[in-house]
């Protein structure tokens, strides 16, 4: 692990970056990689800002086709901005070759380490803020649906396989149940309660699949607010970050974990969940801009737009919970109990998104009807 401004800038010598390294600092917002920010000072006096990032290999346990399929992703993005949407204004994420002529370096201890731009004059929210922020966002993630709807299937591995397989995320939480390797389950019995009776709706979007009735489609797989940067003056979303995970999956997917982070004021991790809130305002914002930006969307893909935000979030605390009682051994956390926090806001998040999911659909409905 890094631990000090030296190790940041051996890793940085690593790759072609032109001047010298000012200073480094670790950026901790993600739950899952080490990324740090390194600034140069460019012989002409100017600072650059990079992003340096080892790629967690407990999660992603083949780091090389992680890198492949970002190579591919950012090299096609790149392309279609400039020769399809001829938008050379905005700002896409780029890597930056390393020694060797690979875009990724070998850090101490074996790690893989790959260096970004630093997407300038934004910043990551963790809440949102206004409506015109979630509408961006999910007009972003809605653009990169179709930035990347050309890249043929085959050409992207599966980095981590049955990602947002609900059905499997539910019988790994039954397993560890069973088991309760830390004996934390007396802490969390109740939330176990509280996914076992949601059962019967864990494999709807997947039944749907199979039926054949909702396309699988490249899309992100990980839409949480904090993966896309919102321009601090104006609130555009420019850019969409944390392309790990980018493999096919359901345009379902990247709505639903819209919902789930867009929605409420509170952080995935508050302790009182009084303030886990949905706040319609939001949804509606979501699912204009995420419309407004996909209009290749289905029928059944529509209908299931307020139902994928209380899937998600069911299936994110399915996560949250398992990894609470497994050890955490998948999540970063910072305290005891945060596992079990974070798991108490998603299902409090998924009661509140079943008592309004009637007034959303109807909403979606509204919609969908005036753009026929
Ligand atoms: P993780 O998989 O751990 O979530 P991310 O790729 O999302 O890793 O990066 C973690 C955080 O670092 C982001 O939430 C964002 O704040 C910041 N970040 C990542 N890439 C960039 C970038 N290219 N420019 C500016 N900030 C970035
Ligand atoms: C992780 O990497 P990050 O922090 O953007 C996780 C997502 C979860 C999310 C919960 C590869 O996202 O699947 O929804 O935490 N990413 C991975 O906040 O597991
Ligand atoms: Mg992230």
């Amino acid at each position: 692990m890094i631990e000090n401004e030296s190790q940041i800038e051996e890793v940085a010598n690593e790759f072609a970056i032109a001047g010298e390294f000012i200073d480094g600092e670790e950026i901790d917002s993600g739950h899952i990689n080490a990324t740090f920010m390194g600034t140069f000072k460019r012989h002409d006096g100017a600072l650059n800002r990079y992003i340096f990032q080892r790629i967690n290999e407990n999660v992603f346990k083949d780091p090389l086709a992680v890198m492949r399929n970002v190579e591919m992703v950012t090299r096609h993005i790149n392309w279609k901005v400039m020769r399809v949407k001829r938008d050379i204004g905005g700002q896409t994420l780029n890597l930056y070759p390393a020694r060797g002529g690979r875009f990724y370096a070998t850090g101490a201890g074996g790690g893989i380490w790959r260096c970004y731009n630093f997407i300038e004059g934004c910043r990551t929210y963790e809440i949102v803020e206004n409506t015109r922020q979630a509408y961006q966002a999910a007009h972003a993630f809605g653009s990169f649906q179709d930035l990347v709807c050309d890249i043929p299937v085959a050409d992207i591995e599966e980095t981590i396989p049955d990602f947002h397989n609900t059905p499997k995320r539910y019988a790994r939480l039954m397993e560890v149940v069973a088991a309760d390797p830390h004996g934390r389950l007396a802490s969390a019995q109740a939330e176990v309660e509280f996914v076992k009776a949601r059962e019967g709706i864990v494999s709807r979007l997947i039944d749907l699949r199979d039926a054949g009735e909702l396309p699988e489609r490249i899309t992100h797989n990980d839409t949480k607010i904090n993966n896309v940067m919102i321009d601090t003056e104006s609130d555009e979303a420019v850019c969409v970050i944390d392309l790990d995970t980018v493999m096919p999956g359901l345009s379902l997917y990247d709505f639903g974990d819209l919902v789930r982070t867009a929605v409420s004021p509170a952080a995935e991790d508050e302790v009182d969940l009084s303030k886990v809130e949905l706040r319609m305002p939001m949804f509606e914002a979501l699912a204009e801009g995420y419309m407004d930006a996909c209009d290749c969307l289905c029928d059944a893909e529509i209908e299931n737009l307020a139902f994928a935000g209380r899937l998600i979030s069911l299936e994110i605390g399915i996560r949250f919970l398992a990894d609470y009682l497994e050890g955490d051994i998948y999540f970063k956390t910072h305290r005891d109990g945060h596992n079990l926090d974070r798991a108490r806001t998603q299902l409090k998040l998924v009661e509140l998104l079943e008592q309004n999911e009637s007034k959303m659909v109807e909403f979606v409905e509204r919609l969908a009807k005036a753009r026929r």
